[in-house]
């Protein structure tokens, strides 16, 4: 009996995915729950596993093509096949992948998170759309097109390209990727495998093959790197063409679907952190001991969650289509974690329920496992509000875009000594920069301005969390 099997659902907001890797062919005979495709979105690269054992009878996919969630991927005869009857039992609308990859992650590569059940409840229960508590297919979390120069972790790879190292016996974190993504390729493995050089033919995107990075090889040089890609020119003067992939496709449309959507309006303010900072320098060895790290976002995410509670609509969404506004009563908030492959923004669930101490383990343990590319996609699903913290580079203020359908996001900027006017007298104060976008779809100006007022006066006098007022 021929069966088709549909692409099954990536992820929260997750509409396609392009064909990083297809590991069957027509005519294979193929075991359930074995891989069938890698398919890159704009945060993961997910392992598609055949929810039914059978032949395959034609193939839908090829590498680099789009796929929308939804699509036919693959028609398989599942007669004869030795599924024990239980492929043809399975309809294919019913969440095959879900439902194989739970068998796929006994054979999971190390490097990828194991998604817990617990974390996934949550994740689902999160949710207002979409997700509705369902499992999802096993996913790796994949380099940002940053470009390799700007790399100081590990080098990213899909499952079936790390497979294919251990097999040729190459050391994947000795190579140069020639993909501009700094994402290594199976051309590239092979050809470290071959012993090729620098004088090895091009890929096929245009990128220029380049020797195993040596290990000593300076990251001074390779940050004064141009950009790589076709070289041409334009009425001006030379230029080069860069092929965006998926990923940075992936940001552009959910930047670009965000700005153009959400009227975005942003308010900024000033909060006193001379004591927090007092206060930070004093016990910040005692958190330190505890395993954690006594930063300025911590105290935020403890901060945001009490001011989330009190001011409902920066914890809500819009939906448009109902004329509704759906609040959410849960507190998860996300953190951007500027992290070598990229903009990543883990989630910390059930913020309100956590001590500020327990948030300053939590935190720098969640930016670790976005820096080694450990998080799963649900470790990034599920916010309500969203903390962007650029102090810690630099900048008086900036203009955060909404992690929709999120209502608001709080921009950080740098804290700087400020003279104060205090009683008629200047004095020095540490400022920290506040900047505050909201949908003014869902929420007016005078409550932003009483909302950022809010989390300036907690920072400054933090005992007000206990007054309720
Ligand atoms: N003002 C001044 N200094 C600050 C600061 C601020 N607002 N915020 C952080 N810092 C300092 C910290 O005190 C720390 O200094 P020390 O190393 O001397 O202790 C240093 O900056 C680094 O901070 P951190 O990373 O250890 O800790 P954090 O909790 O403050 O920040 C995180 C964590 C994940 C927010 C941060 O590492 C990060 O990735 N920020 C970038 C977020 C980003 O890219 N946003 C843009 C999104 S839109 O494209």
């Amino acid at each position: 009996m021929a069966k088709e099997f549909k692409l099954p659902e990536l992820g929260e907001n997750v509409t396609k995915g392009v064909v990083a890797a297809v590991l069957v062919a027509e005519g294979d005979v193929i075991a359930k729950d074995q891989p069938i495709l890698e398919i890159e979105t704009d945060k993961a690269v997910v392992e598609i596993p055949s929810p039914f054992a059978g032949k395959v009878l034609k193939l839908n996919a090829s590498e680099g093509k789009s796929i929308a969630v939804g699509e036919v991927v693959m028609t398989i005869d599942t007669d004869g096949a030795g599924s024990g009857g239980a492929a043809k039992d399975q309809d294919q609308d019913d969440e095959p992948a879900a439902k194989s990859s739970a068998g796929r992650r006994q054979g999971a590569a190390p490097e990828a998170s194991e998604p817990k059940p617990d974390a996934m409840k949550k994740a689902g229960a999160a949710e207002d759309k979409g997700g509705g508590g369902k499992p999802q297919p096993r996913l790796h979390v994949l380099e940002r097109p940053e470009g390799p120069s700007r790399r100081k972790g590990p080098l990213a790879a899909p499952p079936s390209v790390r497979k294919l190292a251990r097999e040729l016996g190459v050391d994947i974190q000795a190579l140069e990727p020639s993909d501009p993504s700094g994402r290594v390729t199976a051309d590239d493995v092979r050809r470290a495998a071959k012993g090729a050089g620098a004088d090895s033919a091009p890929e096929e995107n245009g990128g220029e093959a380049r020797p195993q990075r040596a290990a000593s090889a300076a990251p001074a040089i390779a940050q004064a790197r141009a950009p790589e890609g076709a070289e041409g020119e334009d009425r001006w003067g030379p230029i080069t063409r860069q092929d965006m992939n998926a990923v940075r496709k992936a940001t552009a449309e959910r930047m670009t679907q965000s700005w153009t959507t959400i009227p975005h309006v942003t308010h900024h303010d000033k909060a006193d952190v001379t004591s927090l900072e007092a206060l930070r320098a004093r016990h910040g060895k005692r958190i330190e001991q505890a395993g954690g790290k006594f930063t300025v976002t911590a105290v935020l995410v403890k901060l945001l969650a009490e001011a989330l509670r009190r001011f409902p609509k920066f914890n809500a969404s819009v939906d448009m289509a109902t004329h509704e506004i759906l609040y959410k009563r849960y507190y998860n908030i996300g953190v951007a974690v500027d992290t070598p492959h990229g903009l990543l923004v883990p989630v910390i669930r059930d913020a309100d329920q956590k001590s500020i101490a327990e948030l300053c383990v939590e935190l720098p343990e969640l930016a670790e496992k976005a820096r080694n590319r450990k998080l799963a996609l649900e470790d990034m699903q599920g916010g309500t509000f969203t903390i962007s913290n650029l102090g810690g580079i630099g900048g008086i203020g900036f203009t955060p875009i909404i992690n929709a359908p999120e209502a608001a996001i709080l921009g950080v900027s740098r804290t700087q000594i400020e003279p104060v006017l205090n009683n008629g007298q200047l004095q020095p104060r540490a400022m920290l920069p506040l900047s505050l976008s909201y949908d003014h779809r869902v929420i007016d100006g005078a409550e932003a301005a009483r909302f950022a007022r809010w989390v300036a006066e907690a920072l400054e006098q933090p005992w007000m969390l206990f007054l309720d007022i």
